[in-house]
């Protein structure tokens, strides 16, 4: 199998991708996503960045050219020209209110996992023309280095080297298991809620691959919590109820955090100050998310003070930010390894399920509470390869290529059946797939 085996499907991925670019930056999906998204935009990057460096460069000029004056990159950067289509918009987000959006621009209150560092080493090291992805790096560096300062300073209140997220949509992986509990203690009053129409609904995609009306009151409840703080940082780490030091995104912001330091060492830059941090992250993430019992990594809930023992393929991921202990990275793999993630040859499922599928609320149609998600895969395959378990590293990067080829490109796909799900057309999965079979004929020296 190589680059000619998969050749069509390739021209299919960069139509789709061609198709969601509008110019200057690439809507995750035409009619669900209408807008430019945080982390999106790092994995359509990499995609890009194996064959358009400019285009790569520019998705992410584009989306840092809306980060917030306080250092943060938001979830979303609005299209003026897109707006009307999607729940929630600027008109609710109201980030006016904040004093901190930069002038001309319009986006929303909260932010998402920091790839971003990671997607330009990426791009520096595929570039063919050197001297500008050199330009590219030096004017990237203060922005991403504002980003991941702006996560320490406001997100980790008593410095433990771990940054909390304050909304489900931080995570990227909106409506998971993990969220369950902490969203159920907040106590909703829906007379209170401003109204409210979801969009997400009326696009076509069946009800019970979303998340429930109550997942978006709470999401609505939060929003609309922030907004009345006027997004000031200082106030909502005090009246938030939701505040998670998620393994997900510590893991990829530590992984970021490595790929700042080597982009500092090509610039000449000092890069002390981050190598101190990502030093205490390791360290911390080692000691208080992991889950000796079971044996994979976990969340915990800052504001009830406790664990959450709910176990998602997030939890696997110090594999791909290389935070794992050796001891802990076995452990890791024999889970990966069971019925729970669907083992290799086990024959009746394609991996990674994003949920144990032993579970009982394990779903393999709805949304982030058990189907395969493309990119998830995508951290995993390089996790598990820079360990060594080169044998499930290749498997999961067959899903990748199996599920695509026999589904299309899908938003998120069936652990057993392997259809596909949520919207068509779908960017980061086309920009993956290309990296994906790109890899296979020039695999990288550096792991990312
Ligand atoms: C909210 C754009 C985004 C992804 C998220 C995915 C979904 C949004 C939504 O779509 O979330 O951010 O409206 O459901 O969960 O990971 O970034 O593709």
């Amino acid at each position: 199998m190589n680059n000619t085996y998969y050749q069509s499907l390739i021209d299919t991925a960069k139509a789709i991708l061609e198709e969601n670019w509008v110019g200057t930056h690439t809507k995750p999906s035409f009619f669900l996503y209408p807008h430019q998204w945080n982390w999106d935009s790092g994995f359509i990057s990499v995609g890009y960045s194996s064959y358009m460096q400019k285009r790569a460069q520019q998705e992410i000029y584009t989306l840092f050219a809306g980060q917030w004056k306080n250092g943060m990159v938001p979830q979303i950067v609005f299209d003026p020209d897109s707006l009307g289509g999607y729940f929630p918009e600027p008109g609710f987000w109201q980030t006016e209110k904040s004093g901190l959006v930069k002038e001309g621009k319009l986006t929303s209150g909260i932010t998402m996992p920091p790839v971003h560092a990671t997607v330009c080493r990426k791009i520096f090291e595929r570039a063919k023309d050197k001297k500008e992805s050199e330009i590219f790096l030096e004017n990237m560096y203060p922005k991403l280095k504002r980003f991941h300062e702006y996560l320490y300073r406001y997100r980790d209140p008593k410095q433990e080297g771990l940054v909390y997220i304050r909304h489900p949509w931080e995570s990227g992986v909106d409506n998971s298991p993990t969220w369950d509990k902490p969203l159920k203690s907040i106590k909703v009053d829906k007379s209170k809620l401003p109204p409210y129409e979801r969009k997400d609904l009326s696009k076509g995609v069946p009800k019970e691959q979303r998340p429930t009306d109550e997942e978006y009151d709470r999401y609505v409840f939060l929003v609309d919590l922030f907004r009345r703080l006027n997004y000031d940082d200082i106030a909502i780490d005090a009246e938030s109820p939701f505040k998670v030091q998620d393994i997900l995104f510590n893991s990829i912001l530590n992984r970021a955090n490595k790929d700042l330091i080597f982009i500092a060492d090509i610039i000449g830059e000092d890069s002390s100050d981050i190598s101190k941090l990502a030093s205490k992250t390791t360290a911390s993430m080692q000691k208080k998310l992991w889950n000796r019992k079971q044996g994979i990594f976990n969340d915990y809930d800052l504001y009830n003070d406790n664990e959450i023992g709910v176990e998602t393929a997030s939890g696997f991921l110090p594999l791909y930010s290389g935070d794992a202990t050796v001891k802990q990275a076995k452990k890791l793999y024999k889970y990966l390894e069971s019925a729970s993630f669907c083992a290799m040859h086990q024959g009746n499922c394609f991996s990674v399920p994003n949920f144990n599928m032993m579970h009982e609320e394990f779903d393999q149609v709805n949304y982030w509470r058990g189907p395969i998600w493309i990119n998830m895969n995508w951290m995993l395959y390089h996790g598990l390869k820079s360990y060594g378990f080169r044998e499930k590293a290749m498997s999961v990067m067959e899903d990748i290529l199996e599920l695509v080829r026999l589904y299309g490109f899908r938003e998120y796909y069936d652990p057993y059946k392997g259809m596909g799900y949520g919207t068509n057309s779908f960017s980061w999965t086309a920009a993956l797939f290309i990296d994906t079979v790109y890899e296979m004929d020039y695999p990288e020296e550096v792991i990312m």
